[in-house]
């Protein structure tokens, strides 16, 4: 009965990369061997310091719902090391070095997970294609740790916000790689992984967007920020596609990241609450960065920004003071005359580029001048 029923799991298991990745017969005999068991919200796996005895102890599968592994701090508050989602393997350490866990694992809610018996790990363990991916688990894992050290002891609280965020996307180190638009956690969870409290995390949050975009409805800012971030925004050939602000992370080289944000489009008369409004700029109010999406089939590129700077500064003329990019978007449909006369119209003192969402043209090069220019602002 119950090898019956852990077998029907393969398929929906089989999602998470590492699992995924085993030949079919390993995570057949995963499957057979190991024991279903149900866990109420709250409820402990094992606690940091349990011993695990020689031939006892398992390693886990988490079927349903999600998991933290965390620890007490000597203030008595919790820290988060990792939440674990369905799909995730987990409490292979105590079984290969034998030392008592390292951390509680605890069920958020209610949770079902899979465990496979120390003897049949241990069996597992002499194929050398299940051996070689513990091992790929472990160095994902030192990795991830690496990566949490190098945060904690050199990042700022806002570095270290956005990090985290962008490790959150992806669901733990055995999970996908491609990043989610949603995180799935709650504020306080997220505090309790950074060991900062609530207060600063919201504070932190609401100054994460470092570039703002801004440009007419249709420009192409969502499409942008659907080829350069994690972020699904919804795109479509109407004004007024995006109703409400999205924000997207955007890996840049070397490990480094930063925030943009997608607002509504804003037009002609948005001060006197045409189209949307723009009641929608408060949101890149802290952005030190804002960049113009100017469409290359625009009519008259340089009005178009005028008009763009000329709302902005009706809503709050301290926006003038940032940095301002342009990006004539939608370059895919321009010659290089035309380039050059566009070139020629738009003020020569803003910076520049040309870009494409549907070539790729120029992202690399607006992604390298929104970093410089960032870097500049926080020299500042
Ligand atoms: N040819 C071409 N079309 C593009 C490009 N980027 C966006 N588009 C098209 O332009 C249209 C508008 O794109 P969106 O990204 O929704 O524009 P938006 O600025 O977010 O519009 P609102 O949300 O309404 O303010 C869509 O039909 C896109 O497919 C591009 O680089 N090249
Ligand atoms: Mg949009």
């Amino acid at each position: 009965m119950a090898m019956k029923s852990t077998l029907e799991l393969l398929p929906r298991l089989s999602a998470n990369p590492w699992f995924g990745a085993l030949p079919l017969r390993a995570r057949r005999a995963m499957l057979a061997a190991a024991e279903l068991q149900r866990l109420r919200p709250g409820e402990m796996l094992f606690r940091q310091g349990d011993k695990v005895a020689p031939g006892a102890g398992a390693f886990y599968g988490l079927v349903q719902g999600s998991f933290k592994i965390s620890s007490l701090r000597e203030d008595g508050k919790e820290a988060i090391l990792v939440v674990l989602e369905a799909g995730n393997w987990f409490g292979e350490i105590s079984l290969i070095d034998q030392l008592p866990r390292t951390h509680d694992a605890t069920a958020l809610g209610p949770a079902q997970v899979l465990a496979l018996p120390r003897a049949a790990f241990d069996e597992l363990m002499k194929r050398h294609v299940f051996s070689q991916a513990i091992c790929r688990m472990l160095a994902a894992r030192t990795r991830s740790l690496y990566g949490m050290v190098e945060d904690a002891t050199l990042r700022s609280t806002r570095a270290r916000v956005a990090r985290r965020l962008l490790l959150l996307a992806r669901g733990d180190a055995t999970q996908a790689r491609d990043a989610r638009p949603v995180v799935p956690v709650s504020q306080e969870a997220l505090a309790m992984m950074l060991g900062i409290t609530r207060q600063t995390l919201s504070k932190e949050l609401k100054v994460l967007a470092d570039v703002g975009l801004v440009g007419f409805p249709n420009a192409g800012k969502s499409t942008l920020l659907s080829v350069i971030t994690a972020a699904k925004p919804r795109i479509a050939d109407y004004a007024f596609t995006t109703l409400t602000p999205q924000l997207g992370m955007v890996e840049y080289r070397e490990g480094r990241s930063f925030c943009i944000a997608d607002l509504p489009g804003i037009i002609e008369g948005a001060a006197e609450g045409k189209g949307l409004g723009h009641r929608f700029l408060r949101h890149i109010e802290r952005n030190p960065v804002l960049l113009f999406l100017i469409p290359a089939d625009s009519p008259n590129h340089a009005e178009e920004f005028r008009i763009l700077v000329n709302e902005l500064e009706k809503y709050n003329p301290e926006l003038l003071h940032k940095r301002f990019i342009i990006a004539i978007s939608k370059s895919d449909m321009l010659d290089d005359e035309l380039r050059t006369a566009i070139t020629r119209e738009l003020p020569p003192s803003i910076p520049r580029v040309f870009i494409s969402s549907l070539t790729n043209q120029g992202l690399t090069a607006l992604k390298d001048l929104l970093w410089d220019v960032l870097n500049e602002e926080n020299k500042l």
